[in-house]
């Protein structure tokens, strides 16, 4: 009974809020590299509480000239690593962008970057909806 009143509370609160996605981002952070390297990582934590699936399908930076999805893989005993379309956030998942994964990739720095700075990461869902949240530049 505890369980079916929850799912219905869940349910109802769900409809109410039919704007849909809830994904939050925590710890989100850039390696510092000396200017002259074109491409840094980046990494961060995902969560998406909701009942609904949801994919990122676009990430844009201000700070960079592109900012791309990749997967570090093993390939022929060589790391190497590919471009995602897309990151798949099924519901009710968490998921780290970490070395030696899902991680960001940040394409020619705009801008000086510093250690203690923040730059806003602009992330499109696959409803089109977005959401920014901040990398600190760490060492
Ligand atoms: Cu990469």
């Amino acid at each position: 009974m505890k369980i079916l009143s929850t799912l219905l509370l869940f349910l109802l609160t769900g409809s109410a809020q039919s704007a849909g996605i809830d994904v939050s981002f925590s710890a989100g952070w850039i390696k510092q590299l000396p200017p002259i390297v074109p491409m840094r990582a980046g990494y961060l934590q995902i969560n998406n509480p909701s009942a609904l699936a949801v994919s990122i399908v676009a990430l844009h930076s201000d700070a960079f000239e592109k900012v791309e999805m990749h997967e570090t893989m093993m390939a022929d005993d060589m790391m190497k690593m590919i471009e995602l379309d897309s990151i798949l956030l099924p519901a009710k998942s968490q998921l780290e962008l970490r070395p030696g994964g899902k991680h960001l990739m940040l394409i020619n720095p705009l801008q000086t970057l510093n250690i203690g700075d923040s730059v806003p990461l602009q992330i499109t869902f696959s409803d089109l909806t977005t959401q920014t949240t901040q990398l600190l530049i760490k060492k």
